[in-house]
Order: structure tokens, then sequence, then C-alpha cells
């Protein structure tokens, strides 16, 4: 047995905790352990309890494929890298001569997102790294990628349009704040693990949690957390309401407001309206607790607040986030000690990011006229909504060609038939990743992925960056994802745009940023930090925000934008404002008779995605997929724990086992997403949740799919659920 300090290689949400690697006799990985002096490692996840399993599954793709069953099947056989690569490449270039190069795309789900991968590809001007250039110098604009339904709205829109900031520039002071909200967030089961260890310690010293959820996390379990109920969906109404409040009871920080902010007069107007009684309609929150609440935020000393996909699911997801920013910003709670804080510029490490390659043709972007502020803000990616249009109706052009990249298609956007449909129609489609997925019945060509424990690369902390070693040669003959793009550049013609080696990876990334690739081989366990300017406050005062270096922010006016000059010039509201989502119990009465609960759907936390679905551990705990419903619905329906019961709206029924509990709100009922893969046991394989939701309810300034406030019905099932026939083979004896 032997060990090596590194940087856990499963998942890629998290920055990268560090732990230490134990290998067994034969070399192989076979536990990993915390690792507390690493920038992030004091605690790891329990999917790394899972690190063997995962890395040599018997399901994990070890060679290249290619299809030779009908589509719809996963019948391949094995070919090699360079067979592989030659039918990519000429397929490619083919459809390049015969309709042009934008016909095909590429898409980059979340297992692209190992941080090499998302520097090197990332799309000039793009404030986000979710998408990849790798087809721009071919002559395609149209890269797609998983932002289109995930972390855009709180990450760059709703900050970038208020702040002129990203959420990765500022941080929760959640170490030094009285009061911390944890609002439509589920810190106890995110990675990384870290944010809920500090919310404990917060707790311990006295700190006062506020969960506002549907569900009873474990954030609301903490020694002096309260938990707050919410009608799904109603988030922004209560932050205005908060802020009517602040503003009637001049709570309000006056002088920021004077000096620093557009549009508060027209914002004060607009929540007038917004007064206590109505919220409290509207939220099912109490007019005491909404009138305590926004007390306490005005009061405390220091004010934070976590908050994520929650608040992103709805028809107003951007608005409601910037109406929770401006209620920070009227309640004096940004960028002091213990509140909601913007980064020291000086503190970071700066990377490079001269090679990044610029869309060849913004004008040719599919969805730059639907979602333009999306395509401002992403470097002009297309929004991956459009494309089954695109590839089915040819609207505004037929793209007929796929590479994708970490991501499942069918079981992670609504309507899979419609997804299916636009899969089954490509010309041509390649598929890379660790196992075989939905998507991959469609593909041409299957690429095996590998871990990242199998790989060498970096990663980065904001003031540190730390060395990724390779820890394990790659299972099969895996390649990483990052090494898979550089080779097709190559192939394609251009390698000598992107980084080949680790080398010349290295070399690049560093330049510029006041340290070499010889100093990080000799830092201590290969980390380079940059962190000793000391903390100022009220940044924007200072001239600490702009990069011209003046006093404000870095947004259009230079203000503080309640009001957004963006979004105006676009078209849309400029002030937060609060929209219900198409469907709910206010917006559509008629419908809420007949699905009377509301559906939230949300990642199956234990497992990452459908990484661990086929593993026996997994199994063993998790053999079904379950939603949660409140005991006193399950009793009117006569459901009880472990019942097999059917999830319906107005899309279709999906079968789930039922999991009574106290611990989510009357009316509420949460659907994990994942199932409807080809792996796991047949439950979780027929489950696909986004069966249910709904292609045609969206976000409008993100194109976020609404996925968390939908109308249903859950009924218990007397029977097994079976495939549906296309028709009932007994009709042909009647008569
Ligand atoms: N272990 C693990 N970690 C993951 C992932 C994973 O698959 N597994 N996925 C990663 C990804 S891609 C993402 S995007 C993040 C997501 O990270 P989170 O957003 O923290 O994920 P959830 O657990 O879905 O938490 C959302 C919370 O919002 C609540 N909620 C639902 N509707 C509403 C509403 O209308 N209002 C309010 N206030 N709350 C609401 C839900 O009850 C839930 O507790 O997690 C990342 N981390
Ligand atoms: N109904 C509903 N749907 C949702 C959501 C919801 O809350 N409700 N959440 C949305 C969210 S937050 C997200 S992020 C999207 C996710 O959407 P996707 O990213 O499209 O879906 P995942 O299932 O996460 O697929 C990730 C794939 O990456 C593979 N993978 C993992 N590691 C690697 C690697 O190192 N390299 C490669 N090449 N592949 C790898 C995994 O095996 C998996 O197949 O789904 C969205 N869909
Ligand atoms: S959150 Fe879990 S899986 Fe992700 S890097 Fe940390 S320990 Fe590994
Ligand atoms: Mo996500």
């Amino acid at each position: 047995m032997s060990k090596k300090y590194g940087i856990c290689g499963l998942c890629f949400h998290s920055p990268g905790c560090g732990v230490v690697v134990h290998f067994d006799e034969q070399g192989k990985i076979d536990r990993l352990e915390p690792d507390p002096d690493a920038p992030v490692g004091s605690i790891l996840c329990p999917i790394a309890d899972s690190a063997k399993e995962v890395i040599y599954s018997e399901r994990r793709l070890k060679h290249p494929l290619k299809r030779v069953g009908p589509k719809g099947t996963h019948e391949f056989e094995r070919i090699s890298w360079d067979e592989a690569f030659d039918i990519i490449v000429s397929k490619f270039n083919e459809l390049k001569e015969k309709y042009g190069p934008e016909t095909v795309g590429f898409y980059a789900g979340t297992g692209s997102y190992e941080r090499a991968f998302k520097d090197i590809y990332k799309l000039k001007g793009s404030e986000i790294y979710l998408a990849s250039s790798v087809l721009f110098p071919f002559g395609s604009p149209n890269t797609f990628g998983v932002g289109a339904p995930c972390y855009t709205s709180l990450g760059v829109l709703a900050p970038k349009l208020t702040m002129g900031c990203l959420h990765i520039d500022m941080f929760s002071d959640v170490d030094n704040s009285d009061l911390i909200l944890v609002w439509g967030t589920d810190p106890s089961t995110s990675t990384p693990p870290e944010m809920f260890e500090r919310l404990k310690k917060a707790s311990e010293e006295g700190a006062e949690i506020i969960v506002i959820d549907p569900r009873k996390t474990k954030a609301a379990e903490l020694e002096g957390s309260e938990w707050i109920t919410i009608r799904p969906g109603s988030d922004g109404a209560l932050a205005l309401g908060l802020c009517h409040i602040l503003i009637r009871d001049n709570l309000y920080d006056e002088e920021f407001v004077e000096d620093w902010t557009l549009g508060f007069d027209e914002f004060s107007d607009y929540v007038k309206d917004f007064t206590p009684e109505y919220v409290s309609e509207l939220t099912g929150i109490d007019e005491n607790t909404i009138e305590r609440l926004a007390e306490s935020i005005a009061d405390a000393e220091g004010a934070s607040y976590i908050m994520y996909t929650g608040l992103e699911y709805t028809k107003s997801g951007v608005q409601n986030i910037r109406a929770v920013m401006v209620l920070w910003a009227l309640a004096g709670q940004l960028d002091v000690e213990g509140g909601r804080c913007f980064l020291r510029r000086e503190n970071t490490i700066p990377l490079a990011t001269s090679r990044q390659i610029k869309t060849p043709g913004f004008d040719k972007s599919i969805g730059k006229d639907k979602f333009p502020v999306y395509a401002l803000y992403c470097g002009g990616e297309p929004h991956a909504s459009l494309l089954p249009k695109s590839v089915i109706d040819g609207l505004p052009y037929k793209i007929r060609s796929l590479f994708v990249l970490g991501a499942s298609l069918i079981t992670s956007w609504p309507n899979p038939n419609l997804w299916r449909k636009a899969l089954r129609e490509l010309e041509f489609l390649v598929t890379t990743d660790l196992q075989l997925t939905q998507d991959a019945a469609y593909a041409d060509i299957v690429l095996p992925a590998t871990t990242a424990f199998e790989q060498e690369s970096y990663c980065y902390y904001g003031c540190s960056l730390r060395l990724r070693e390779k820890m394990i040669e790659p299972v099969g003959e895996g390649r990483p994802s990052y090494h898979i793009l550089a080779e097709l550049a190559k192939r394609l013609g251009y390698g000598h745009l992107y980084p080949q080696n680790q080398e010349e990876l290295l070399e690049y990334i560093l330049s510029g940023s006041g340290f070499t690739v010889e100093e990080l081989m000799k830092a201590d366990k290969n980390v380079l930090k940059n962190c000793d300017t000391e903390m100022e406050y009220r940044k924007w005062e200072k001239g600490l925000l702009r990069s011209d270096g003046k006093p404000g922010f870095e947004t259009p006016s230079g203000k503080f934008e309640i009001k957004s000059t963006v979004l105006e010039k676009y078209g849309y509201d400029g002030l937060p404002k609060y929209k219900e989502s198409d469907e709910t119990s206010v917006s559509n009465p008629k419908l809420f008779k007949r699905y009377p609960l509301v559906l939230g759907t949300g990642p199956f936390k234990p497992d990452m995605k459908s990484c661990l679905r086929a593993i026996p551990s997994f199994i063993e705990k998790y053999p079904y997929p379950a939603v949660e419903i409140n005991e006193s619905d399950a009793k009117d329906r006569g459901i009880e724990m472990g019942d097999t019961v059917a999830i319906k709206t107005a899309r279709g029924s999906v079968t789930m086992r039922a999991y009574v509990t106290d611990k989510i709100m009357q009316g509420f009922v949460y659907a994990p997403v994942g199932g409807g893969g080809p792996i796991g046991t047949d439950e979780w394989k027929q489950a696909n949740v986004n069966i249910l939701t709904d292609f045609e309810q969206f976000d409008e300034i993100s194109g976020f799919p609404v996925y968390k406030t939908l109308l249903c019905q859950v009924k218990k099932k007397k029977r097994k659920r079976r495939g549906v026939a296309a028709q009932d083979p007994s009709l042909g004896c009647v008569g």
C-alpha cells in the first residue's frame, strides 16, 4: 500500500478537494482520505467513498466504438482512436463542403467542467466556460453548452446585469455573518461539502440561519436555524416584499442609494404594491415572519446568503435573483464584514486568455435573437434550447452533426422524445463520456473519456492554483476530454491553436500570472498562492471594482443597476420584476384543479448526476428513484412509504416510489433528475423525470427551463409499469 497527495478527480462541480490517495498493491486507487492542508479538502463528500468503484466500474467505456446496429440501440464495435478520428474528420469535412461549417455543432455538458478544459476551450468574450471553441477555426459558431439550463442565471446574468461582475468575483462572508440565509440551495448535499461545514461552525458560534426552501434541508436542522417554507417559485415576490418594508420603514442605506444606484425611484414605486399582505398571499409566508425577516436582514451585524438553483428555475429566475441582490444592497449588507462581498482583485492568479478564440460568426449563431442577453455575455454562444428546432425543422437552418462531450441531452432537457427525434435526425453524432448515455443510442461514434485521476492538469481556487498530478494511467484506452479535443483540432488542421501537451498547457496558462512553471513544480504540494492583499470593504467607493480604477461599478452606467440598462436595451423589463410562472395555482387555477400539487425536480444528490448509477454500493442503497411527498398529501392519497406511484403532469407520467416525509411542505413534491439513462436498475432506467417538465416554459432572459415549479398529481399505482406498446395487440381480435 502506498499513498500520494493529490486532488480528487471524481467531480468537477467542486474546485477540486485535496485528498490523500491510497493505492493497492497493483497500483490501483483503493481509497481517498481528506487532506485538510489542501486549499479545499477538510472533508470529502460521500461520493468520494465510491472512488474505486467509479474508476474501475464495469460500465466504464474503455475503447472508441463505432455503430453497427440500427440507431436507437447501443450496438457498437470496437475501433481504434485513429479510425475514430479519421471517420469524424472526414464526416465533418464532408458536411462542411456540402452544407457549410455552421451545420456541424458541439455540445458540452457537466462532464466538461475540468479546469484546463474550461480555460483552453473557453470562447473569447464569454463570461462563462460551459461551451467549447474547438469548432470555431473550422468555421462553425454553433457551440452549445449546459450553461443554457444551469448556473448562467446566478453565475453570470444576474450579477453582471446588476453589478457588472460575476458570481465568482464575489463571496458570502459566512465565517463572519450573524445572519445567513440559505435560499433555494441545499449545501448539505452539494459539492464541495465545505460550505456546509462552515454553516455548521457558524451555527455553533451563534449565527442565525434561515432556510427559505419548500424542503427542510439539513441546514434547517442546525442549532439556531429557522425553516421558512415558501410557495415554490415565489421567491422574487418575497425579495420585493422585503425591499418594500426596508423602504417603507426607512431601513435602507440612503447614502448608497443616492450615490451609487440607478433606478431606485422607479423601483420604489414598483414595490409599493408588494405589501406584506400581498406578499403573504403570494408566498404563503405569514406577514409577521416577512416583517421580522426584513428587520433581521437590515439589523444584522453582517448578513450573507447562499443561493442556487431553487431560484433559477422559474419564469423570472434572473429577475428574482436580481431582486435578492437589490435587497442586499438596500439593507447595507453589500461588501461589509459578514455580508455579501466582492473579492479583492489583487488576490487572484490571473490566468492567460490570449489564445482564446472568437466566434467566427455571431450573426450565424442560433438564438442570438431569442436570447440576446445570453448570447451577449456568453461570447455569442447559441442557446441549446433552440437545437432541436434547428435539427428537426431546419430553423433558422439545419444543424446536421453534433459532437457531444460529457452531457446527457435526453435526460437533462425537457421533452426527451423531442431530443430523441433530434438526435436520430442528425446525419452524424459523436458522444464522449465515461459511460454509455441514452444519447449514445443515436451516436455513430462513441469516445471513452477519463476521470480526472487519469490526467494531468491544474485546479484553480481564486487566490491559489494547484497542479493536478496524474494518479493512475487511463483505464483502458480512455483519454482526457482536453486531449481528445486537442487531437481533433490537430486533425482538422489547426492543432497549433491549442496547447497539445501538459508542458505547453502550463507554460501558456501561467504566462502573465506572475508565476512560472518552475515555481509551481517546486512549491509545497505544488500550490501557488497570491492571497496576501488585505480586505477592503465598500470597494465601489475606492475604485476597486472597475477596470479603469474609477469609483463605481463595472456596469454601463457605472452604478449598481437596480434598473438594468442592458435588459432595457434588449427589450426586457429593466426593473427586477416578479412574474408568475405559466403553470401555478395563481396563473392557471383550472389546471391546478386537475394537478393540485407543485412539482419540483433536482439532481439526485447521493449521485453525481448518473455517474454512480451502475455501481453495486449505489444500487444497494438506492435501487429505485423516489419522489418526496408530505405525510398529509400521501395520507390523502392512500400512499405509504415505498409505494409505487405515478407522477403526472400535463405532459406525461413517470413512475417512482414514494418517500413520505414531514421534511417537505404540504402541496410540494420533489422528484430526482438522472433516471432514464441506459444504466442502473430498471426502475431508474424508466424514470426520466423530464417527461414531466415542459420545453415551452422558460425564463425569458436566460432561456432556462422551468424545472422547479410545475403542476402535477401523484397517484398510487397498483401494477408495475411496463413499456407502452405502440399498438394494443388485442385490438386485432375485436369483432
Ligand atoms: N452530490 C451532488 N452534488 C451536486 C450535483 C449532483 O448531481 N450531486 N449537481 C451539481 C449541479 S450541476 C448543480 S446545478 C448544483 C445544484 O445545487 P443546489 O441548487 O444546491 O441543488 P439542490 O439540492 O437541487 O437544491 C435546490 C434547493 O432548492 C429548493 N427549492 C426548490 N424549489 C424552490 C423554490 O421555488 N424556492 C426556494 N427558495 N427553494 C426551492 C429545493 O428544495 C432544494 O433544497 O449541485 C451540484 N452539486
Ligand atoms: N428536470 C430537471 N432537469 C435538469 C435539472 C433539474 O434540476 N431538473 N438540472 C439541470 C442541471 S443543474 C444540469 S447541470 C444539467 C446537466 O446536464 P448534462 O450535463 O447534460 O447531464 P449529466 O447527466 O450531468 O451528464 C453528464 C455526463 O458527463 C459524464 N462525465 C462525467 N465525468 C466526465 C468526464 O470527465 N469526461 C467526460 N467526457 N464525461 C464525463 C457523465 O458520465 C454524464 O453522462 O441538467 C439539467 N436538467
Ligand atoms: S466534492 Fe466529492 S467528488 Fe467532488 S472533488 Fe470533493 S470529494 Fe471529490
Ligand atoms: Mo447544474
